[in-house]
């Protein structure tokens, strides 16, 4: 198979990169009155305007035809009709499935895997309102009022963003935490104040086998029995969501009380699945059904657009332009919005985890860039930070700022401000200020190269009407559907995690060799002998 840099279409975009590369955006926004209108898409509730980034309509023209020889558009088609592509898992990939409406099809093995999908959400929507009523109770018959979900990863970034995001339309009667870091102290913290009668645990784990989730799980249970004590006390405070059945037997918790999901989905891709039961709980079975709405949406703009007007193929391919031809090494998600604080760590596993491997599908070496690094934070907060970097370093960094017209809350004229720096941040990334306008601000010689500012430095802008479940389906899809382009360019898997296996059991042959009752005999490199002998003087 040739390889993807070996393409005309490949060759053909390195060729333009070079004539477009000095090009500043000043140039292209005068050259091009209506830039700003013509440059955009729209998908649902999602409004791209993708002006200020370094390209011209020919960028996007070379760009859709790369897709095109790569193949997107096929595999995009072989997700969705349940081939099994994440090939070295041997797997379907079909987190699509988890939000298809009751009635579609969509086949794994032969099998229709759409009803299965409805029967969990079913079970899951007669527990949650069920919680939520106080029907049902805990152990001594008490209203549960807390909701403690025990996961890590895939089974804990998810509910714990889209809670935040969500936690406005949840009952703020009961009191959700999440606990995933085995350093104890995330299980003291997340607990110190409440009642275990009140107290129910979810377990998220796909594997039911993940040691942080398993050491938190048995501390977890442990809490319980010592303030009820009675083994029968499992039963009411512990659920479990996971595809190990037998794993779960074992632990303890009775498979009545087991929500389902399946190996055909990833841990990242996995909140719309029952990994997402606190979130359920939280905002109700009805904004969980209006959420994966949300996700269909986007799944069907996805699935059916052409290339050119394709939002998250558009977004996925300039990330494609700014990572293999400018060389940038990162990108910098900017959520105006404090109930998105969270999202850019969810969108950091779901992309990084993705994409950030280093051989193709067919198991030879890339020899182009992959995944990027995704890091920021909700703006305005950054803007007194790391932006700085950003309008002045000497790096290209990329930027998505996602900003929503409604607030969820009129307080004061708060929301306009918020917006306008939204709006005023790409606009000086693009444009900057040349020194000529510098010093006619009266700014001192000495000070004018500093306080000039080159710009030229690329953003998209995402406008949402505003934050529901609705549009936070349709926002994770996006990226969602984003990282698979990108990954369908760089002909890697974008949907095995063998890092993350490998973190799973590097420690656990360390694990016994910090038993202070032990004098175990070192056999690592002396380097890590020598820090494990440390830390067992230290710890006494
Ligand atoms: C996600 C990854 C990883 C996983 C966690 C938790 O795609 O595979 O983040 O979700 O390691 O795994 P379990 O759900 O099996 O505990």
């Amino acid at each position: 198979m040739t390889r993807i840099v070996d393409t005309a279409e490949w060759q053909e975009l390195a060729h333009h990169y070079e004539q477009l590369r000095d090009t500043h955006l000043r140039d292209l926004f005068a050259a091009q009155p209506d830039r700003g209108e013509s440059m955009c898409l729209e998908a649902g509730d999602l409004y791209l305007d993708y002006s200020k980034n370094r390209l011209t309509a020919d960028t996007i023209r070379l760009l859709v035809a790369l897709a095109r020889r790569a193949g997107v558009e096929q595999l995009r088609d072989a997700m969705f009709a349940g081939e099994k592509i994440n090939i070295t898992e041997h797997r379907a990939v079909l987190h699509v499935a988890l939000r298809a409406p009751r009635g579609e099809q969509i086949t794994v093995d032969g099998q229709d895997v759409v009803p299965q999908v409805h029967e969990v959400l079913d079970r899951m929507g007669d527990f949650a309102r069920r919680v939520r009523s106080g029907a049902w109770t805990g152990h001594t018959g008490q209203r549960i009022r807390n909701v403690i979900n025990i996961g890590i990863g895939g089974s804990d970034l998810g509910p714990r963003m889209a809670y935040e995001a969500l936690r406005d339309f949840s009952d703020r009667s009961m009191t959700f935490r999440f606990v995933s870091n085995v350093d104890g102290t995330d299980f003291w913290e997340a607990t110190r104040n409440l009642d275990p009668a009140e107290t129910l645990f979810i377990v998220a784990s796909k594997t039911f086998t993940t040691l942080e989730t398993m050491t938190n799980a048995r501390t977890a249970r442990q809490w319980t029995l010592a303030a009820l004590g009675d083994d029968a006390a499992i039963a009411k405070h512990f659920v479990a969501v996971s595809t190990n059945e037998a794993e779960v037997a074992k632990f303890g918790i009775d498979t009545v009380n087991m929500f389902e999901f399946w190996d055909w989905v990833g841990g990242r891709y996995s909140y719309d699945s029952a990994i997402g039961l606190s979130l359920m709980l939280a905002i109700g079975p009805d904004g969980f059904a209006e959420m994966l709405a949300g996700f269909h949406r986007m799944d069907q703009h996805f699935r059916t657009a052409p290339i050119e007007q394709n939002l998250p193929m558009i977004l996925g391919l300039i990330g494609v332009w700014y990572n293999n031809f400018f060389g940038a090494e990162t990108v910098a998600i900017l959520p105006y919005n404090q109930y998105l604080a969270r999202l850019t760590d969810y969108l950091q596993q779901l992309d990084m985890e993705s994409d950030g491997k280093s051989v193709t599908r067919d198991g030879e070496p890339v020899a182009w860039q992959t995944g990027p690094i995704i890091w920021g934070q909700p703006g305005t907060n950054g803007q007194h930070a790391y932006y700085q970097l950003i309008h002045q370093g000497t790096k290209l960094i990329p930027c998505d700022f996602i900003g929503f017209c409604q607030p969820r809350h009129q307080v004061g004229d708060h929301h306009n401000v918020l917006m306008a720096n939204l709006f005023a941040q790409p606009q000086a990334l693009a444009f900057g200020k040349t020194a000529e306008e510098v010093r006619a601000e009266g700014v001192p010689d000495f000070q004018v190269p500093h306080r000039t500012f080159a710009g030229n430095h690329p953003t998209n802008t995402i406008l949402v009407p505003e934050l529901s479940p609705d549009t936070l389906g349709q926002l994770i899809a996006l990226y969602e559907h984003k990282v698979f382009t990108q990954g369908a360019i760089w002909n890697i898997n974008s949907f095995d995690q063998w890092g993350v296996e490998l973190g799973k059991k590097l420690a656990l042959d360390i694990v016994p060799e910090l038993d202070a009752t032990t004098d175990p005999a070192l056999d690592h490199d002396s380097s890590t002998n020598a820090l494990i002998r440390r830390y067992r003087r230290l710890r006494g």
